[in-house]
Protein backbone atom coordinates (compact mmCIF):
# COMPACT_ATOMS: atom_id res chain seq x y z
CA UNK A 1 0.00 0.00 0.00
CA UNK A 2 1.14 3.40 -0.83
CA UNK A 3 2.09 5.89 2.38
CA UNK A 4 3.88 9.31 2.34
CA UNK A 5 7.29 9.38 4.91
CA UNK A 6 8.89 11.90 6.22
CA UNK A 7 11.88 13.62 6.26
CA UNK A 8 12.55 15.64 9.20
CA UNK A 9 15.92 16.75 7.85
CA UNK A 10 14.46 18.39 5.24
CA UNK A 11 10.95 19.29 7.01
CA UNK A 12 9.59 17.56 3.77
CA UNK A 13 7.33 14.19 2.25
CA UNK A 14 7.61 11.36 0.23
CA UNK A 15 5.64 9.41 -1.54
CA UNK A 16 6.25 5.46 -1.38
CA UNK A 17 4.36 2.71 -4.22
CA UNK A 18 6.10 -0.21 -3.42
CA UNK A 19 2.99 -1.82 -5.22
CA UNK A 20 4.44 -0.17 -8.57
CA UNK A 21 7.47 -2.04 -8.64
CA UNK A 22 4.94 -4.75 -10.87
CA UNK A 23 4.22 -2.57 -13.52
CA UNK A 24 5.70 -2.89 -17.36
CA UNK A 25 8.67 -0.89 -18.40
CA UNK A 26 8.96 0.14 -21.77
CA UNK A 27 10.85 3.20 -21.51
CA UNK A 28 14.25 4.58 -22.30
CA UNK A 29 16.94 1.85 -21.97
CA UNK A 30 20.42 3.61 -22.12
CA UNK A 31 23.10 1.49 -23.62
CA UNK A 32 25.21 0.12 -20.79
CA UNK A 33 28.97 1.63 -22.20
CA UNK A 34 31.47 -0.51 -20.44
CA UNK A 35 33.90 2.15 -18.28
CA UNK A 36 36.74 2.54 -20.31
CA UNK A 37 40.00 1.60 -19.02
CA UNK A 38 41.87 4.64 -17.54
CA UNK A 39 45.41 4.49 -17.55
CA UNK A 40 47.20 5.79 -14.40
CA UNK A 41 48.65 8.94 -16.07
CA UNK A 42 46.61 10.33 -19.27
CA UNK A 43 48.96 13.37 -20.76
CA UNK A 44 45.82 14.77 -22.04
CA UNK A 45 44.13 15.06 -18.04
CA UNK A 46 44.12 18.62 -16.61
CA UNK A 47 44.14 17.11 -13.39
CA UNK A 48 46.99 14.69 -13.70
CA UNK A 49 50.43 15.67 -12.06
CA UNK A 50 52.52 18.23 -14.34
CA UNK A 51 49.75 18.67 -16.90
CA UNK A 52 48.50 21.95 -18.00
CA UNK A 53 45.14 22.81 -17.06
CA UNK A 54 42.21 24.54 -19.25
CA UNK A 55 42.49 27.87 -17.60
CA UNK A 56 46.44 27.90 -18.74
CA UNK A 57 48.00 26.87 -15.40
CA UNK A 58 49.89 23.99 -14.78
CA UNK A 59 49.82 21.58 -12.43
CA UNK A 60 53.00 20.53 -10.02
CA UNK A 61 53.77 17.11 -9.90
CA UNK A 62 51.72 16.36 -6.74
CA UNK A 63 52.50 12.50 -4.61
CA UNK A 64 49.75 13.16 -1.97
CA UNK A 65 46.06 15.10 -2.60
CA UNK A 66 46.28 18.33 -4.65
CA UNK A 67 43.93 21.19 -4.06
CA UNK A 68 44.12 24.04 -6.43
CA UNK A 69 41.37 27.21 -7.04
CA UNK A 70 38.42 26.65 -9.66
CA UNK A 71 39.70 28.06 -13.00
CA UNK A 72 36.36 28.86 -13.79
CA UNK A 73 34.22 29.64 -10.14
CA UNK A 74 30.55 29.79 -9.72
CA UNK A 75 31.88 32.28 -6.58
CA UNK A 76 34.34 34.54 -6.13
CA UNK A 77 36.28 36.59 -3.38
CA UNK A 78 36.37 39.99 -3.99
CA UNK A 79 33.52 42.15 -2.59
CA UNK A 80 30.52 42.91 -4.82
CA UNK A 81 29.70 46.24 -6.26
CA UNK A 82 26.07 47.45 -5.28
CA UNK A 83 22.97 45.74 -6.97
CA UNK A 84 20.65 47.86 -8.66
CA UNK A 85 17.82 49.28 -6.97
CA UNK A 86 14.58 46.20 -8.07
CA UNK A 87 11.30 46.12 -7.15
CA UNK A 88 10.54 44.24 -3.66
CA UNK A 89 9.42 40.93 -5.14
CA UNK A 90 12.87 40.56 -7.25
CA UNK A 91 15.00 40.12 -4.21
CA UNK A 92 18.73 39.36 -4.62
CA UNK A 93 21.71 39.69 -2.65
CA UNK A 94 25.39 39.50 -2.95
CA UNK A 95 26.96 36.50 -2.40
CA UNK A 96 31.11 35.72 -2.59
CA UNK A 97 33.02 32.63 -2.28
CA UNK A 98 35.74 30.38 -3.05
CA UNK A 99 35.61 27.53 -5.08
CA UNK A 100 38.20 24.92 -5.32
CA UNK A 101 39.20 21.27 -6.76
CA UNK A 102 40.64 18.65 -4.81
CA UNK A 103 42.00 15.68 -6.56
CA UNK A 104 42.16 12.65 -4.12
CA UNK A 105 45.48 11.25 -5.58
CA UNK A 106 48.11 11.81 -8.59
CA UNK A 107 46.25 8.24 -9.61
CA UNK A 108 44.37 8.95 -12.97
CA UNK A 109 42.94 5.16 -12.70
CA UNK A 110 41.99 4.89 -8.76
CA UNK A 111 38.29 6.27 -7.88
CA UNK A 112 38.52 6.40 -3.76
CA UNK A 113 37.75 3.08 -2.76
CA UNK A 114 40.66 1.56 -4.39
CA UNK A 115 43.05 4.40 -3.05
CA UNK A 116 43.70 2.63 -0.12
CA UNK A 117 42.91 3.58 3.53
CA UNK A 118 45.83 5.77 4.51
CA UNK A 119 45.38 7.85 1.05
CA UNK A 120 41.62 8.18 2.17
CA UNK A 121 42.67 9.31 5.46
CA UNK A 122 44.61 12.04 3.63
CA UNK A 123 41.60 12.76 1.76
CA UNK A 124 39.57 13.20 4.92
CA UNK A 125 42.67 15.11 6.28
CA UNK A 126 42.30 17.40 3.49
CA UNK A 127 38.24 18.21 3.72
CA UNK A 128 38.88 19.12 7.20
CA UNK A 129 41.76 21.24 6.39
CA UNK A 130 40.03 22.96 3.78
CA UNK A 131 36.87 23.52 6.32
CA UNK A 132 38.92 24.60 8.24
CA UNK A 133 41.01 27.59 6.35
CA UNK A 134 38.28 28.57 4.67
CA UNK A 135 35.38 28.75 7.24
CA UNK A 136 37.99 30.78 9.36
CA UNK A 137 37.75 33.76 6.76
CA UNK A 138 35.27 36.03 8.24
CA UNK A 139 33.26 36.44 4.75
CA UNK A 140 32.69 32.81 4.21
CA UNK A 141 29.59 31.07 6.40
CA UNK A 142 29.40 27.89 4.59
CA UNK A 143 31.72 25.37 3.44
CA UNK A 144 30.03 22.75 1.05
CA UNK A 145 32.29 19.67 -0.09
CA UNK A 146 30.88 16.97 -2.48
CA UNK A 147 31.80 14.95 -5.77
CA UNK A 148 30.04 14.32 -8.51
CA UNK A 149 31.13 10.89 -9.96
CA UNK A 150 30.56 9.49 -13.47
CA UNK A 151 29.77 11.11 -16.70
CA UNK A 152 26.04 10.42 -16.20
CA UNK A 153 26.39 12.99 -13.38
CA UNK A 154 28.41 15.64 -15.63
CA UNK A 155 31.62 14.56 -13.81
CA UNK A 156 33.86 16.85 -16.60
CA UNK A 157 36.98 14.33 -16.27
CA UNK A 158 37.40 10.95 -14.61
CA UNK A 159 40.33 11.98 -12.89
CA UNK A 160 39.13 11.39 -9.39
CA UNK A 161 38.33 14.42 -7.56
CA UNK A 162 36.09 16.22 -5.77
CA UNK A 163 35.07 19.62 -4.91
CA UNK A 164 34.30 22.78 -2.57
CA UNK A 165 32.08 25.23 -2.52
CA UNK A 166 33.06 27.80 0.44
CA UNK A 167 29.73 31.31 0.30
CA UNK A 168 28.90 33.74 2.47
CA UNK A 169 25.34 32.66 2.93
CA UNK A 170 23.93 28.98 3.99
CA UNK A 171 23.13 27.46 0.85
CA UNK A 172 19.49 26.24 0.61
CA UNK A 173 19.93 22.38 2.24
CA UNK A 174 21.78 23.40 4.92
CA UNK A 175 19.49 26.26 5.88
CA UNK A 176 16.64 24.23 5.82
CA UNK A 177 18.76 21.25 7.67
CA UNK A 178 20.03 23.94 10.22
CA UNK A 179 16.30 24.67 11.38
CA UNK A 180 15.21 21.10 11.61
CA UNK A 181 18.12 20.40 13.79
CA UNK A 182 17.48 23.51 16.00
CA UNK A 183 14.16 22.41 16.11
CA UNK A 184 14.19 18.90 17.12
CA UNK A 185 16.98 19.95 19.82
CA UNK A 186 14.72 23.30 21.47
CA UNK A 187 11.63 20.54 21.52
CA UNK A 188 13.34 16.87 22.76
CA UNK A 189 16.60 18.44 24.45
CA UNK A 190 18.78 16.03 21.75
CA UNK A 191 20.10 15.60 18.77
CA UNK A 192 17.97 14.66 15.74
CA UNK A 193 21.05 12.72 14.05
CA UNK A 194 21.74 10.92 17.20
CA UNK A 195 18.38 9.87 17.79
CA UNK A 196 17.73 8.51 14.54
CA UNK A 197 20.96 6.48 13.96
CA UNK A 198 19.83 5.02 17.52
CA UNK A 199 16.41 4.06 16.06
CA UNK A 200 17.85 3.07 12.88
CA UNK A 201 20.62 0.73 14.77
CA UNK A 202 17.24 -0.39 17.39
CA UNK A 203 15.18 -1.40 14.30
CA UNK A 204 13.85 -4.59 13.37
CA UNK A 205 16.70 -6.72 11.62
CA UNK A 206 18.34 -3.10 11.10
CA UNK A 207 16.60 -2.98 7.99
CA UNK A 208 17.76 0.12 6.63
CA UNK A 209 21.34 -0.43 7.62
CA UNK A 210 23.73 -1.11 5.23
CA UNK A 211 27.03 -1.04 7.08
CA UNK A 212 28.33 0.14 10.57
CA UNK A 213 32.07 0.18 12.08
CA UNK A 214 32.42 1.51 15.64
CA UNK A 215 32.52 4.77 14.84
CA UNK A 216 30.51 5.46 11.48
CA UNK A 217 26.69 3.97 10.33
CA UNK A 218 25.42 3.86 6.83
CA UNK A 219 21.71 4.02 6.36
CA UNK A 220 18.74 4.06 3.17
CA UNK A 221 17.11 6.63 5.10
CA UNK A 222 13.75 5.94 5.94
CA UNK A 223 12.59 8.88 3.81
CA UNK A 224 14.97 8.45 0.97
CA UNK A 225 14.08 10.24 -2.50
CA UNK A 226 17.00 8.12 -4.61
CA UNK A 227 16.27 4.85 -5.43
CA UNK A 228 19.85 3.70 -3.52
CA UNK A 229 20.03 7.19 -1.70
CA UNK A 230 22.08 6.50 1.71
CA UNK A 231 22.98 8.63 4.68
CA UNK A 232 26.66 7.98 5.91
CA UNK A 233 27.05 9.56 10.17
CA UNK A 234 28.91 9.26 12.75
CA UNK A 235 27.23 7.10 15.47
CA UNK A 236 28.59 9.45 18.65
CA UNK A 237 27.78 12.86 18.31
CA UNK A 238 30.27 14.71 16.29
CA UNK A 239 29.50 18.16 15.36
CA UNK A 240 32.25 18.35 11.85
CA UNK A 241 35.08 16.27 10.22
CA UNK A 242 37.68 18.59 12.08
CA UNK A 243 36.74 17.49 15.39
CA UNK A 244 37.86 13.68 14.07
CA UNK A 245 40.70 11.70 16.04
CA UNK A 246 42.87 9.70 13.61
CA UNK A 247 41.41 6.07 14.77
CA UNK A 248 38.33 7.74 13.91
CA UNK A 249 39.54 8.96 10.36
CA UNK A 250 41.01 5.48 9.72
CA UNK A 251 37.71 4.02 10.50
CA UNK A 252 35.76 6.38 8.08
CA UNK A 253 37.94 5.77 5.58
CA UNK A 254 37.08 1.93 5.96
CA UNK A 255 33.26 2.64 5.86
CA UNK A 256 33.85 4.79 2.54
CA UNK A 257 35.85 2.09 1.04
CA UNK A 258 32.74 -0.47 2.18
CA UNK A 259 30.06 1.83 0.87
CA UNK A 260 31.67 2.63 -3.10
CA UNK A 261 32.37 -0.89 -3.33
CA UNK A 262 29.42 -1.90 -2.10
CA UNK A 263 27.79 0.84 -4.82
CA UNK A 264 30.26 -0.34 -8.04
CA UNK A 265 29.32 -3.95 -7.13
CA UNK A 266 25.14 -3.27 -6.60
CA UNK A 267 24.98 -2.88 -11.03
CA UNK A 268 28.74 -4.11 -11.80
CA UNK A 269 29.50 -0.49 -12.83
CA UNK A 270 31.32 2.39 -11.25
CA UNK A 271 28.40 3.84 -9.65
CA UNK A 272 27.45 7.52 -10.38
CA UNK A 273 26.96 9.57 -7.55
CA UNK A 274 26.63 13.05 -6.38
CA UNK A 275 27.71 12.90 -2.58
CA UNK A 276 28.91 15.18 0.14
CA UNK A 277 28.93 16.41 3.76
CA UNK A 278 26.86 18.68 5.38
CA UNK A 279 28.99 20.24 8.32
CA UNK A 280 27.84 22.87 10.61
CA UNK A 281 27.85 26.72 9.36
CA UNK A 282 31.12 28.84 9.71
CA UNK A 283 29.38 31.73 11.00
CA UNK A 284 31.39 31.71 14.58
CA UNK A 285 28.43 30.53 16.46
CA UNK A 286 28.55 26.81 18.44
CA UNK A 287 26.54 24.54 16.49
CA UNK A 288 25.95 21.64 19.03
CA UNK A 289 22.62 20.84 16.58
CA UNK A 290 24.98 20.10 13.80
CA UNK A 291 25.78 15.99 13.38
CA UNK A 292 28.36 15.21 11.31
CA UNK A 293 26.88 13.53 7.82
CA UNK A 294 26.96 12.88 4.38
CA UNK A 295 24.46 12.28 1.57
CA UNK A 296 24.83 10.00 -1.39
CA UNK A 297 22.37 10.73 -4.09
CA UNK A 298 22.93 8.07 -6.93
CA UNK A 299 20.09 8.16 -10.10
CA UNK A 300 20.41 4.45 -10.78
CA UNK A 301 17.58 2.54 -10.21
CA UNK A 302 17.38 -1.02 -11.80
CA UNK A 303 20.91 -1.51 -13.73
CA UNK A 304 23.84 0.34 -14.96
CA UNK A 305 21.36 1.77 -17.66
CA UNK A 306 18.56 2.40 -16.37
CA UNK A 307 18.33 5.43 -13.96
CA UNK A 308 15.36 7.08 -12.39
CA UNK A 309 14.01 10.51 -13.36
CA UNK A 310 12.65 13.13 -11.39
CA UNK A 311 10.13 13.98 -13.22
CA UNK A 312 6.44 15.04 -13.53
CA UNK A 313 4.73 14.50 -10.56
CA UNK A 314 8.40 14.73 -8.56
CA UNK A 315 9.01 18.15 -10.34
CA UNK A 316 5.68 19.52 -9.40
CA UNK A 317 4.52 17.77 -5.99
CA UNK A 318 6.59 15.42 -4.30
CA UNK A 319 9.33 12.90 -4.77
CA UNK A 320 7.86 9.44 -5.31
CA UNK A 321 9.15 6.28 -4.90
CA UNK A 322 8.28 2.85 -6.11
CA UNK A 323 11.34 0.68 -4.76
CA UNK A 324 10.98 1.03 -0.58
CA UNK A 325 14.35 2.00 1.16
CA UNK A 326 13.95 -1.42 3.15
CA UNK A 327 14.67 -3.44 0.08
CA UNK A 328 17.26 -1.42 -1.37
CA UNK A 329 19.27 -1.44 1.89
CA UNK A 330 18.82 -5.11 1.90
CA UNK A 331 20.35 -5.18 -2.03
CA UNK A 332 22.96 -2.70 -1.01
CA UNK A 333 23.79 -4.73 2.13
CA UNK A 334 24.36 -7.85 -0.19
CA UNK A 335 26.93 -6.18 -1.93
CA UNK A 336 28.85 -4.53 0.79
CA UNK A 337 31.87 -6.26 2.15
CA UNK A 338 32.60 -6.97 5.62
CA UNK A 339 34.37 -4.98 8.02
P1 LIG B 1 33.26 18.14 -11.91
O1 LIG B 1 33.65 17.80 -10.48
O2 LIG B 1 31.78 18.26 -12.06
O3 LIG B 1 33.92 17.23 -12.87
O4 LIG B 1 33.87 19.58 -12.18
C1 LIG B 1 35.26 19.78 -12.22
C2 LIG B 1 35.59 21.22 -11.91
O5 LIG B 1 36.95 21.43 -12.26
C3 LIG B 1 34.75 22.20 -12.68
O6 LIG B 1 34.12 23.06 -11.75
C4 LIG B 1 37.10 22.68 -12.81
C5 LIG B 1 35.78 22.97 -13.51
O7 LIG B 1 35.51 24.35 -13.51
N1 LIG B 1 38.26 22.68 -13.70
C6 LIG B 1 39.26 23.60 -13.52
O8 LIG B 1 39.15 24.44 -12.63
N2 LIG B 1 40.35 23.58 -14.33
C7 LIG B 1 40.53 22.68 -15.34
O9 LIG B 1 41.54 22.72 -16.03
C8 LIG B 1 39.52 21.63 -15.59
C9 LIG B 1 38.30 21.66 -14.73
ZN1 LIG C 1 44.33 12.62 -14.63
Amino acid sequence: MPERRYNPLLDEWVLVSPQRTQRPWQGQVEATEAAPEQAPYDPACYLCPGNVRSGGARNPSYSGTFIFDNDFPALTPDPHPSLPVRPPLLRAEPERGVCRVLCYSPRHDLTLPFLGRAAVAAVIDAWAAQYQELGARPEIQAVQIFENRGALMGASNPHPHGQIWASSHLPNHSARELAALTAHRQQHGSCLLCDYGATELDAARGERVVCVNDDFLVVVPFWAVWPFETLLLSRRHLDSLAALAPAQRQNLADILIRLNLGYDQLFLTPFPHSWGWHLPPTDGAQHPECHLHAHFLPPLLRSASVRKFMVGYELLATPQRDLTPEQAAERLRACTPPG
